[in-house]
């Protein structure tokens, strides 16, 4: 699963980037390079384990991120061809936003951008259904009509300038849809990358741009790039003595992971032990047999059962034989739906 952080040239890419995987690659340089990362989503509840069982080792769910330039901002007069092709790889998009420069225009550019996206699906449609009409006129083949049928409604939605992710499909026409990777059905984080001298502000100017976005499908979220990338290269009490003198709580960076995390459909189940405490990533919805095959395909094959707690009640009761005596630990099938945080230990036979 990857993410692509996106924007215009000098929005602050690199910087939100560096901050996410405390790495330090050069910001402010124009050069409009790309990065990759692998990035430990932070999770509390993997913490909170952890301390109370002690274990050998602690892992966190990891994310890919890519740092990919690619987007003018000029809108309906930028050419399609100006995006990035590695962007259409992506599973979802994180859209960052200049708001701390004497360039910023948030709402224009946030306008622009996604124009940008809406154009470039748009010009992909009409090649394909150009080139799919012609094959379909010279072969008499009537396969391809319901693919073209699809892509026509796409385009009709797209000329009125909305973006895919409105709209709904069939699983089958879904998975049609995605072989052409629009930009537009990917999710979106929208993320305001303000100055410094905006922070006491976060929550009014998330209020007031919070119409920018359709909840489940889309999300914003506000943050200053530049202190939180100053912020992961403290150690522990110089970042707290940091954030009381800025007068902000928790770290903005961690809770745009976890968003980015979100907007993938992932979730996570733990697991714990004496070796070990870990957060392993699975899609929503699916089964516990599933989900055992994520951590090794013997457990999924041989699956019996999953001894399942939740969470909350896992730090409230501590021990196994406090959680059973209290029947919170629950037995559940293969057809079981495993939920965000569930602590589970599988039981199998091979
Ligand atoms: N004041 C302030 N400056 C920032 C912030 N975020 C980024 N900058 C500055 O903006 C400039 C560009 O930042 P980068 O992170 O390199 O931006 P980018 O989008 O990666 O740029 P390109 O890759 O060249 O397109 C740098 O000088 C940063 O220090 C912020 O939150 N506040
Ligand atoms: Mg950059």
């Amino acid at each position: 699963m990857k993410l692509g952080i996106i924007g215009k040239p000098q929005c602050g890419k690199t910087t939100i980037f560096n901050a996410a995987s405390h790495q330090q690659e050069t910001v402010g340089d124009f050069s409009q390079s790309s990065h990759r990362a692998v990035i430990k989503v932070p999770d509390s509840r993997v913490d909170r384990i952890a301390e109370l069982i002690k274990p050998d080792k602690v892992t966190y769910a990891e994310v890919e991120f890519l740092d990919a330039p690619g987007f003018t901002g000029k809108g309906k007069e930028a050419g399609a061809m100006e995006i990035n092709p590695e962007i259409r790889m992506m599973d979802a998009l994180i859209l960052v936003i200049d708001y701390f420069s004497d360039r910023a225009d948030p709402e224009r550019y946030i306008r622009n951008l996604i124009d940008e996206m809406i154009l470039s699906d748009q010009v992909l449609i009409e090649s394909n259904l150009e080139k799919k009409s012609r094959k379909i006129k010279l072969t008499g083949d009537k396969a391809g009509t319901h693919e073209l049928d699809l892509l026509q409604k796409c385009l009709t939605h797209l000329e009125e300038e909305k973006p895919l992710i409105d709209m709904e499909f069939s699983d089958d026409d879904d998975k049609l849809l995605r072989g052409y990777m629009f930009l537009t059905r990917k999710p979106l984080l929208i993320v305001l990358n303000i100055s410094e001298d905006k922070l006491p502000e976060v929550d009014k100017i998330q209020r007031d741009f919070n119409r920018f976005v359709q909840p489940k499908k889309q999300e914003l979220m506000v943050m200053c790039g530049k202190i939180q990338m100053e912020l992961v290269s403290l150690d522990e009490d110089e970042r707290q003595a940091f954030l009381k003198e800025l007068g902000i709580s928790g770290m903005a960076v961690d809770r745009f992971i976890q968003k980015s995390y979100g907007l993938l459909g992932l979730i996570s189940f733990l697991t714990t032990g004496p070796p070990e405490t870990r957060a392993w990533t699975i899609k929503k919805g699916i089964t516990a047999q599933k989900a055992a095959g994520v951590i090794h395909s013997d457990i999924e094959r041989g699956f019996i059962r999953a001894e399942v707690v939740k969470f909350d009640d896992f730090i409230q009761l501590k021990t196994p034989s406090a959680i059973k005596a209290a029947g919170k630990m629950r037995l559940e099938g293969k057809e079981y739906i495993i939920e965000d945080g569930d602590v589970i230990l599988f039981r199998f036979n091979v």
